[in-house]
């Protein structure tokens, strides 16, 4: 799909500047433009270059419903797979968590890359700006009245004025990083792997995903499609893709997996590689005079628990229906409760991505005592019935608390 930047006479005054043209900034746009609030997406990137971007794969119900709500499920409903359970290998053989029987709630496997182009496409047919390969983006007066967005474009400087900022300019982005550091409080932790991601057009090895926890490191096998792979193989945060060729990198996800999947997994070339460090990070409070944070902008979770887009969706969800209680009410009390209600789901899916990357992953540092630990849990999540369901309650997403995402 060709996403040209229409590049009108660029808009010098709206409703809600937008920082960031990812999942969380084209949906909240979305949002929004459902609901006549006027919006301007300002991003730093092209649109083949975000859309290029290899990440996320699992959504939530939430996420689904919210992505219904924005009238953008149609592709969705038809690709999407529909994922009843997941399969953790340990010791040799795989087990199966039921997390349909458990939560009676499932995932759907669909791309952040098709959520992202979904969104631009309707983005696109509603005719909403969004200024693309913005420079120097740069925020204003947020303590105050009329908060002010500047940045370059085709070599002019530009102002765009507005009443509120989304910051969803992702963990890099310059809005967190405008707030001073005194009026933010920051919680991280780095862990020292990252995932080395490889995706490739070859029948996914199982027709649910694999988390794998061996000796060598954690492995996981995803997927977009039923001809289209996407696996992960834990490695030390200093290695770079460049060492991996594409028969180091399956060499490798073969001797982490069961031999009944091993013997099956399915090769070919690679289409994409890349290194994903880890990390948890929150920054409190996720508000700040008419600057709202969201999404990877003010926090992120280790991929473990795919939990990153969908939170990034719930914060959204809350933040959109804040405006609209404020342009369509008069009433600012959802605006005002935004980062208290974001943060209390975001820091229980802090919580379960950090359960979940200490459970399946090897920690340089661990010992002897630490692996027998790690595997007296895996038992325990297997043999134990409410063990079970509390993995599956928190990976097919905890409840949402604020309006119902129900189509509007
Ligand atoms: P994004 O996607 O980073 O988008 C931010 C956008 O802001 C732009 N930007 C700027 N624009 C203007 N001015 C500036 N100064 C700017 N600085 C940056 C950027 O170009 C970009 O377009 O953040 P957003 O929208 O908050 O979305 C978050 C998600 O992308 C992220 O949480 C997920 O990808 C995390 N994640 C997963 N999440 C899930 O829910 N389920 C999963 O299965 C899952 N798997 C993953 C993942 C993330 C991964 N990596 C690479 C970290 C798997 C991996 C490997
Ligand atoms: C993915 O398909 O990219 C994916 C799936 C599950 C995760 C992380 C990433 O936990």
């Amino acid at each position: 799909m060709a996403i040209a930047n229409p590049d009108p006479a660029l808009p010098t005054s709206t409703r809600v500047a937008i920082i960031g043209a990812g999942p969380a900034g084209l949906l909240l746009g979305q949002l929004l433009t459902v609901a006549g609030i006027d919006n301007v997406i300002i991003e730093q990137r092209s649109p083949e270059y975000v859309l290029g971007r290899i990440r996320a794969g699992i959504l939530e119900s939430v996420t689904v419903d919210a992505l219904t709500r924005a009238g953008v499920s149609a592709r969705l409903r038809e690709r999407g797979l529909v994922h009843h359970g997941i399969e953790l290998s340990y010791g040799g053989a795989r087990r199966r968590i039921d997390l349909h029987a458990l939560t009676g709630r499932s995932v759907t496997v669909y791309g952040q890359t098709d959520v992202t182009r979904d969104l631009m496409q309707a983005r696109m047919d509603a005719g909403m700006p969004t200024v693309y390969e913005a420079q120097d983006v740069s925020l204003h007066d947020f303590d105050g009245d009329r908060p002010a967005v500047r940045y370059r474009h085709g070599g002019a400087d530009h102002t765009l004025l507005c009443d509120y900022i989304a910051g969803c300019d992702g963990f890099h982005g310059v809005s967190r990083a405008s707030v001073p550091d005194s009026a933010k409080r920051i919680f991280e932790r780095v862990y020292p792997f990252g995932w080395l991601g490889v995706l490739a057009d070859t029948p996914p090895v199982s027709d649910e995903l694999i988390y794998a926890s061996h000796a060598r490191g954690f492995a996981l096998c995803s997927m977009r499609s039923m001809t289209r792979s996407r696996y992960y193989v834990q490695v030390p945060s200093d290695e770079s893709a460049g060492e991996w060729s594409d028969a180091r990198f399956w060499d490798e996800l073969r001797s982490r997996l069961d031999p009944e999947a091993a013997e099956r997994l399915v090769t070919g070339p690679s289409i994409e590689k890349s290194i994903a460090p880890l990390r948890s990070f929150v920054c409190e409070p996720m508000r700040f005079g008419r600057l709202f944070l969201a999404g990877d902008a003010a926090h992120i979770v280790p991929p473990t628990g795919a939990k990153g887009l969908n939170l990034a969706v719930s914060d959204v969800l809350h933040l959109a229906d804040g405006l609209i209680c404020r342009y369509h009410e008069g009433d600012t009390r959802e605006l005002d409760a935004y980062s208290e209600k974001c943060l209390r789901r975001v820091w229980r899916a802090e919580r379960f991505s950090w359960w979940m990357t200490s459970l399946l992953h090897r920690f340089p540092d661990a010992d002897d005592f630490g692996h027998r630990i790690q595997q007296a849990e895996l038992d325990y999540l297997l043999g134990s019935e409410a063990a079970s369901r509390s993995l599956a309650e928190n990976y097919t997403g905890l409840p949402y608390e604020g309006r119902a995402p129900v189509a509007a």
